[in-house]
């Protein structure tokens, strides 16, 4: 039997070698093949008593800031352990294919970075730039890796060293704004691309969630990656179901962007 989930539709592969202006719009999935617990997914283990829509908000770091501290800084230890994996890759492979590519992440990791995206467009913030929670100064992390802090422990904020108040980390949490600069790059890329992908969020959450929404209403074509259903499944003109880091190494190969590894140039002869 032909293995028709995973084959890409012919007329994608042709929209994407046309394409001139695309976006890459990407969640917690993209970065699941690196061991990153998705956002739905993160409180397994010690911390499945807690509920991360309850901890990611300020209420929640004014109550417990030595619960949601200490949360955070395992999940910084669990980044800073992790490595970019295919579909990371292929997105920064992408980039050195079309001629403009925005990354716009919900992600709080910098795994794009490391894999060489270079515009990469954070909506929801950084695990690696603590701030003060009153003043907002920068801070720097007392232990640049922490000391892989155990799952489900209870750590207290540092204080800040400016005004003493617990230093917070630099994500956004719900009911707060998104970074001006990065929101009006997000929704200017996505009103003038040709192409969008959302890839491994589960579009629950606004305003990001508006992206793909704001591409269809000037008549981008939009790709959604994911393993499951979401509620963009019904507006997107190809849903692509599979992980990440499988489905974006063959959409590449489909559209003849196939592995440009610098490293492996050919002598003049032809081998490699
Ligand atoms: C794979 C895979 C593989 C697995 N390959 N895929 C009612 C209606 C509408 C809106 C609201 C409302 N009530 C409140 C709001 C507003 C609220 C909101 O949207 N809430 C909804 C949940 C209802 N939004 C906000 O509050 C935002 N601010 C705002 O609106 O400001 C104005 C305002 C001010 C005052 C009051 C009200 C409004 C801010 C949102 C900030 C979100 N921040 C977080 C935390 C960041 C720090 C941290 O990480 O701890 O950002 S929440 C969390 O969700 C995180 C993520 O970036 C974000 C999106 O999650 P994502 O990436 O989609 O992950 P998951 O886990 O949900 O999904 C993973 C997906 O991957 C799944 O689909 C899997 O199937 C898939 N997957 N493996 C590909 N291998
Ligand atoms: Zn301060």
């Amino acid at each position: 039997m032909k293995n028709t989930h995973h084959d890409i539709p012919p007329p994608l592969a042709q929209a994407l070698r046309q394409a001139q202006r695309v976006v890459v719009f990407t969640g917690a999935g993209v970065s699941a093949e690196s061991g990153i617990a998705t956002f739905r997914d993160a409180l397994t283990g010690l911390w499945s008593r807690f509920d991360a829509q309850a901890l990611a908000t300020p209420e929640a770091f004014d109550e417990h800031p030595d619960v949601v501290w200490g949360w955070y800084e395992w999940r910084r230890a669990q980044v800073l352990r992790a490595t970019p994996n295919a579909a990371h890759r292929a997105i920064a492979q992408l980039g050195r294919h079309v001629p403009e590519l925005a990354v716009i992440t919900q992600n709080v990791d910098d795994l794009h970075e490391r894999a060489g995206s270079l515009l990469v467009t954070h909506l929801h913030g950084s695990l690696h730039a603590p701030r003060c929670s009153r003043c907002g100064a920068a801070q720097a992390f007392a232990t640049e890796i922490p000391a892989e802090p155990d799952e489900g422990r209870r750590i207290a904020p540092p204080a800040c060293t400016d005004c003493g108040a617990p230093v917070r980390p630099g994500v956004v949490w719900f009911g707060e704004s998104l970074p001006a600069p990065a929101w009006r790059t997000a929704t200017l890329a996505a009103q003038e691309c040709d192409l969008l992908f959302s890839i491994g969020t589960s579009s629950m959450v606004y305003p990001a969630a508006e992206l793909p929404r704001l591409a269809l209403a000037r008549g981008a074509t939009v790709v959604q990656v994911n393993p499951a259903a979401t509620p963009l499944d019904v507006l997107a003109h190809h849903n692509l179901r599979g992980a990440a880091a499988d489905v974006m190494p063959r959409l590449l190969a489909s559209a003849g962007f196939g592995d440009t590894d610098p490293g492996l140039a050919l002598t003049p002869d032809g081998e490699v």
